[in-house]
């Protein structure tokens, strides 16, 4: 075997490797992240669609908010948004609703070794003083569940997202592509 091609074969198996791990990973996952392409390779960084939603309350400055198009037979679906906390104090985003899912909860994506791993995060998201939070495809996420009918591009999806101390902000998220970002 000549030598480019080898090295072809190489990265083909390192390939096929870490996406069985993704694979492995996401067979153990309830919310069977394997039928949420968008939200499984993409390690780039995610900008925010154009028309994201965005709002103020008290300190916190939310922008970028959106949420992707769901697949066919896609169970859940992922939504983002940006916090940046400009006060003196630490907040928290604690939980989220939408009257279009049976409820919402917080997740992260995480690499352990070469494999991406999804949990709930309970205690909700830490947003210190002067801190500017992502959450985007790959890493902190809401997490959609018992969608009531599948999000579709170009409709928006209502949101209240509820601080420990700034309270509560409502959201109309645009629906974007199902791939990329
Ligand atoms: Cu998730």
């Amino acid at each position: 075997m000549s030598r480019p091609r080898l090295i072809a074969v190489a990265i083909f198996s390192s390939i096929a490797v870490f996406s069985l791990s993704v694979a492995v990973a996401d067979a153990q996952q309830a919310d069977d992240m394997s039928k949420m392409p968008g939200m499984k390779m993409q390690m780039s960084t995610a900008k925010a669609p154009v028309g994201a939603a965005a709002a103020k309350l008290g300190d916190l400055d939310l922008s970028g908010g959106y949420v992707k198009a769901m697949l066919p037979g896609q169970p859940v679906g992922g939504g983002y948004v940006t916090i940046h906390n400009g006060g003196s104090n630490d907040d928290r985003l604690v939980s989220v609703k939408s009257g279009d899912a049976g409820k919402v909860e917080l997740h992260e994506m995480k690499m352990e070794g070469d494999i991406m791993k999804m949990r709930e995060l309970k205690e909700g998201i830490a947003v210190p003083a002067g801190a500017t939070v992502s959450l985007s495809p790959n890493t902190l996420h809401m997490m959609f569940k018992q969608v009531k009918t599948p999000f579709k591009q170009g409709a928006t999806v209502p949101v209240t997202l509820t601080f420990e101390k700034a309270g509560a902000v409502e959201l109309a998220l645009p629906v974007t592509s199902a791939k990329g970002n």
